[in-house]
């Protein structure tokens, strides 16, 4: 059946005004000064060191003691205060295990912060973190994001000082925590600075464009 030309224009009109009311709402949200800040952070380290585990104590707070590893990534969402602002924070817990290389490749650009983990009962997990950042560097990591780096598990016997963790992090310009998601020690005190320091590195990169 043919369609009368005085619907066909109606419905044009409508379906028009429809598109740029939605138009407008898009504009309004991008400029919204009240519509959350977004952040994305990573956790990055090798298999088993807790990475999952602490951002389940953060979120949840809780703590898994069976090992789950992750299957290539687990993503998560929360929203915080940050310097008084509301801030929604993505999180991208990669895999550390080596088989899941090609899919971590994907995640590593626009970034604005990372917990870097180790665990201080392993200390081939100390050892591996500079592979852990060339990997990082090489797939778009850029080189100025902030990097708080976590010796994890300090409720367990240690392989690797506290003065070797705070050399190394010293090094490389990074924030220093030792943590276990176990009890919950100084987890929160972590997360806390990685957003400040990540929300300053958004807003400065934002500057710059
Ligand atoms: N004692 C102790 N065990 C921990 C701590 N954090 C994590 N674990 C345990 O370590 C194991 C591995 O934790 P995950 O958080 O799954 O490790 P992951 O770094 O995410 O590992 P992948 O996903 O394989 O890369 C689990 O059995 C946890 O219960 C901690 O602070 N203390
Ligand atoms: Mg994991």
């Amino acid at each position: 059946m043919v369609e009368p030309a005085k619907q066909q224009q109606q419905r044009r009109k409508s379906s028009s005004s429809s598109s740029s009311s939605f138009e407008e709402q898009r504009q309004k949200k991008a400029v919204d000064p009240n519509s959350p800040i977004r952040i994305k952070v990573l956790s990055l380290g090798s298999r088993g060191v807790g990475k999952s585990c602490i951002i389940k104590r953060y979120c949840e707070g809780r703590f898994v003691q069976k090992y789950i590893s992750t299957v290539g990534i687990d993503y998560g969402v929360k929203a915080v205060k940050v310097d008084g602002k509301q801030v929604r924070v993505n999180f991208w817990d990669l895999s550390g295990r080596a088989e899941f290389f090609e899919i971590r490749n994907e995640f590593y650009k626009d970034t604005q912060g990372v917990i870097l983990v180790y665990d201080v009962s392993d200390r081939r997990s100390f050892e591996d973190l500079e592979d852990w950042l060339l990997e990082a560097s090489r797939f778009g990591m850029s080189r100025d994001l902030p990097v708080v780096l976590c010796a994890n598990k300090i409720d367990k016997v240690r392989r690797v000082s506290e003065e070797e963790g705070r050399a190394y992090a010293t090094s490389r310009g990074f924030s220093y925590f030792e943590t276990s998601a176990n009890s919950g020690a100084n987890i929160a005190d972590l997360f806390d600075l990685l957003f400040e320091k990540a929300l300053d590195y958004s807003n400065s990169v934002k500057e710059v464009f």
